[in-house]
């Protein structure tokens, strides 16, 4: 367990040394490697929406591809005022000024400016497929066509789960874990999300990962997961209000189909963030889910599920092929 000032810490730029975990590790890996080394191929994804840029390429004397996610952050409130932004060190420069309008660009301390950077090394196709701007299809998915396209595709590759792992056998992330039920059935690990900084309240997003192995996806859901995902519900809920003080009312509780990652998990983000993925044709608010089985007790297993695939991903093939897109 972390308290908010450590998370502080942890997050403020330390050296331009990055330590990073491989997916792919059984365990914690002390690998360094410095930004300076990194030589730029190709970039994947830029958006100017979202302020993020995706770019591949590699490291100096490495072998094997690396990818880099570069986030400008959000505008933290509480540096809104003369000691952050409007403090005496910080810069500005005039673009220009005409009658009662100007433009300037102003440069506040590095420690305000900092940017978000998560680094996937080494990364394969499938990663390079993720994190690339291409065109996507929605499919509708019946109970059938799951069964005999998308399960044997999901069985036969995936991304690998290591990293989920290493989370609920406390290897990995641990100083970030701000919940952990230990039950083995009806258990979750509640920690910041990849994309979350852990500090920026304003862009908050947490993931509650369930403890018990084996369950895929919202296609494997039914009345004998109903405990756990009240549990999830309930408890994440207020172990979030507890530490970030943000009420279960302002918390946006959801699923993916597809997800990424065939081991079930629930995104918990602010209701006035608008984090990638909350669309209409990837998320399922888990209070509609909960809703869904205590009404008919199957009813994932008897849906028929939208879902988007993009061109690059294999299973749009497999769907094209058969004549479903
Ligand atoms: P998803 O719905 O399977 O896929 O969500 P998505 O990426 O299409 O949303 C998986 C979630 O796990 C995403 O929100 C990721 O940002 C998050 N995530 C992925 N990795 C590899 C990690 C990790 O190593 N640590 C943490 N804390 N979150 C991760």
């Amino acid at each position: 367990m972390s308290d908010s000032n450590n998370q502080k810490l942890d997050s403020e730029p330390s050296n331009k040394k990055i330590k990073i975990d491989h997916e792919n590790d059984n365990g914690v890996n002390d690998n360094q490697l410095e930004l300076k080394d990194f030589e730029l191929e190709k970039i994947l994804n830029n958006n100017t929406v979202r302020k993020t840029v995706c770019v591949q390429g590699k490291f100096k004397d490495k072998s094997g591809v690396a990818l880099i996610v570069l986030e400008k952050n959000a505008f933290t409130e509480e540096v809104l005022d003369n000691e952050g932004y409007f403090s005496v060190d910080t810069e500005l420069k005039t673009f220009f000024q005409n009658d009662i309008y100007g433009n300037y660009e102003c440069f506040p301390r590095p420690s305000l400016n900092g940017v978000k950077t998560s680094i996937i090394y080494p990364a394969t196709e499938k990663h390079i497929a993720k994190f690339s701007q291409q065109e996507s299809h929605i499919v509708l998915e019946t109970p059938q066509l799951y069964e005999k396209l998308t399960l044997p595709h999901i069985n036969k590759e995936q991304f690998n789960l290591q990293w989920v792992y290493n989370i609920l056998e406390g290897k990995s992330e641990q100083d970030r874990v701000i919940y952990d039920n230990k039950c083995e059935r009806d258990g979750f690990v509640l920690l910041p999300d990849l994309k979350w900084d852990g500090v920026t309240k304003e862009t908050l997003y947490l993931l509650a990962i369930v403890r018990r192995r084996g369950i895929k996806s919202l296609r494997d859901l039914d009345e004998s997961t109903l405990p756990l995902l009240k549990r999830i519900r309930d408890e994440g809920k207020k172990k979030i209000y507890e530490k970030y003080k943000v009420p279960a009312s302002q918390l946006r509780v959801y699923l993916h189909y597809q997800p990424s990652f065939y081991h079930l998990h629930v995104h918990f983000t602010y209701l006035r963030h608008e984090a990638p993925g909350i669309y209409a044709e990837k998320s399922h608010l888990l209070d509609t889910v909960i809703d869904n089985i205590e009404m008919i007790g199957d009813y994932y297993k008897k849906a028929t599920l939208p879902f988007t695939i993009r061109e690059m991903d294999n299973i749009f093939n497999i769907y094209e092929t058969n004549g479903h897109v």
